[in-house]
């Protein structure tokens, strides 16, 4: 089956974070491949893999990146199809570096960027792009929204009383 999502991250020290997103496609039925290409450590194989992605169906880019991360927007200079950007925590700046690094991109060049280490939400709004034209996904992300939503409304410290041994009132200081 061809790849639709690529999950590149720019070292292997980023590579059990970005898994969660691969976890959430393969939970959604989104074929997807994984790729370790660091932006400034090796730029050539980058340009070659961006080139190249589309034609094993790669249509979302998923680029997680810390410090000075670059890569979601070296990825999204060489190609029109969506870039969506995970700044990753650690160094001095705690992932606020990555955060500025990777969002604040200059007009005509977007990146889609979550949350600091927010791995598994860029997977999920990948399958969300791909859904837009895929019937079928959407139907899948539409029963695991709802599985999320109920598991909430049916968790026991949101019935009446609380959980089993807490106070009246436990449901709503939650
Ligand atoms: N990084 C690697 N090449 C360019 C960048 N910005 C990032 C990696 C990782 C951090 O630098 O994405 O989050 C530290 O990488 P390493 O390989 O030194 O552990």
């Amino acid at each position: 089956m061809p790849s639709r999502v690529a999950l590149i991250c720019g070292s292997r020290s980023d590579l059990d974070a970005l898994q969660e997103a691969a976890t959430l496609l393969d939970e959604l039925g989104v074929e997807h491949e994984v790729r370790v290409i660091s932006a400034h450590r090796a730029p050539e194989l980058l340009e070659r893999y961006v080139a190249e992605a589309p034609m094993r169906g790669v249509r979302v880019f998923v680029c997680a990146a810390g410090l000075a991360a670059h890569l979601a927007g070296a990825v999204a200079a060489r190609t029109a199809s969506p870039v969506i950007g995970v700044p990753m925590p650690g160094g001095p700046g705690g992932g606020l570096d990555a955060l500025l690094s990777t969002v604040q991109m200059p007009s005509g060049v977007p990146v889609a960027t979550v949350g600091v280490g927010m791995t598994r939400n860029a997977g999920l709004l990948a399958a969300q792009i791909l859904a837009v034209s895929d019937q079928a996904l959407a139907a899948r992300i539409a029963t695991f929204r709802a599985g999320q939503t109920r598991r909430i409304e049916e968790d026991p410290t949101n019935q009446a009383g609380g959980p089993p041994g807490a106070g009246a009132g436990a449901a709503a200081d939650a």
